[in-house]
């Protein structure tokens, strides 16, 4: 029996390739080309299953233009690039990669927020720069860390994670999200506050993103919100473009309206806005929060798990919709 085919639209592990190369014909991009729309729904075509990644839209057009695919396999959490509901309609299984990158991305929002806070990249840019000459009493003078407020926006597994660590600087947690968390989750959360999403950017010394991109969360941050944040305070994205308003942003941090921003993600990244490097008080990361080695290549590994069960009849461990599952019966 011939193999299943499946598509592979960036690069990706070469261990990866292999393991997967044992269950399907696979069409790789191991050359890391960025295809077009059109590109990616021709190469898509005739194929039985997708290994995608933020970086391409998989739009309902490519899943009308190939009617053998059966599932799609995002490696990220995050699966705001593919429209679950048309997939769902055309009988199409989609899976994303939750859990095996919450403690490596909560590690790294807590680099961005202490780097934003205490002005690390900052200070290191003027020092290379060959500026500094003399100490002085109030050189490149931050924001405490310790002691302080973190507010955090989304509270899911990550955002809980972000909020355990938290324990150790002897902070408050508030926290709004879509719902309450148990009282259990809460205490784990450093016995986390629930509050309304003003009363947090009211509060909070730090602003910390960590939910998913919907509609509904586009822009949640824009200029009203951040108005009510604290002059003193920073905002960190760890979460997707999209949820804060760039421009909006930019226009804060200019008038020193917030007092920095800490980017791990923009929209319409990688061409995220110019105005962002002409800031000094935002720090500026490509998309890494979740780079760490062990966790990419587990992140792989399982968007490959998800891949094989899903083209093999079985349910794939992480599927999103699983309403295509009693499809076609009755
Ligand atoms: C990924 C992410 O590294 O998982 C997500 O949703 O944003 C990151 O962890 C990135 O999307 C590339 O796969």
């Amino acid at each position: 029996m011939s193999k299943p085919k499946i598509l592979v639209t960036r690069a990706v592990f070469p261990e990866i390739i292999d393991r997967l190369g044992e269950h399907f014909e696979i069409e790789s991009n191991q050359e890391d080309r960025i295809f077009s729309a059109e590109q990616l729904a021709e190469k898509a075509r005739g194929k039985d299953g997708l290994f995608t990644f933020p970086s391409e839209r998989i739009s309902a057009e490519i899943m009308a233009a190939n009617p053998a695919l059966k599932a799609i396999c995002n490696m990220a959490v995050g699966y705001n690039n593919i429209d679950v509901e048309a997939a769902t309609r055309a009988g199409i299984m989609v899976t994303n990669t939750p859990d095996v990158l919450n403690e490596t991305t909560a590690d790294f929002a807590w680099a961005l927020l202490m780097a934003t806070a205490r002005r690390v990249t900052e200070s290191e840019h003027w020092l290379r720069a060959g500026k500094w000459d003399k100490w002085r009493y109030d050189g490149f003078l931050g924001a405490d860390v310790h002691g302080s407020t973190l507010g955090i926006i989304g509270m899911g597994r990550i955002g809980q994670a972000i909020a355990r660590r938290s324990i150790g600087f002897g902070m408050q947690v508030i926290y709004y999200n879509r719902s309450r968390l148990d009282k259990d989750r809460e205490a784990y959360a450093n016995n986390a506050r629930y509050v309304g999403k003003d009363e947090l950017l009211r509060e909070a010394d730090h602003v910390m993103l960590a939910l998913p991109y919907s509609p509904q969360a586009h822009h949640i941050i824009g200029a009203a919100e951040l108005a009510l944040m604290k002059p003193s305070a920073t905002l960190i994205n760890i979460a997707r473009g999209g949820i804060v308003d760039d421009a909006a942003l930019i226009v804060a941090l200019r008038a020193h309206r917030i007092a920095a921003a800490g980017l791990d993600v923009f929209e319409n990244e990688p061409a995220f806005d110019p105005a962002f490097l002409s800031l000094s008080n935002v720090v500026l990361t490509p998309h890494i929060a979740s780079a760490s080695r062990p966790t990419r290549l587990a992140m792989a590994a399982c968007a490959a798990d998800n891949l094989i069960a899903a083209l093999s009849g079985k349910t794939p461990p992480n599927l999103l919709n699983p309403g295509v599952l009693n499809r076609g019966e009755g």
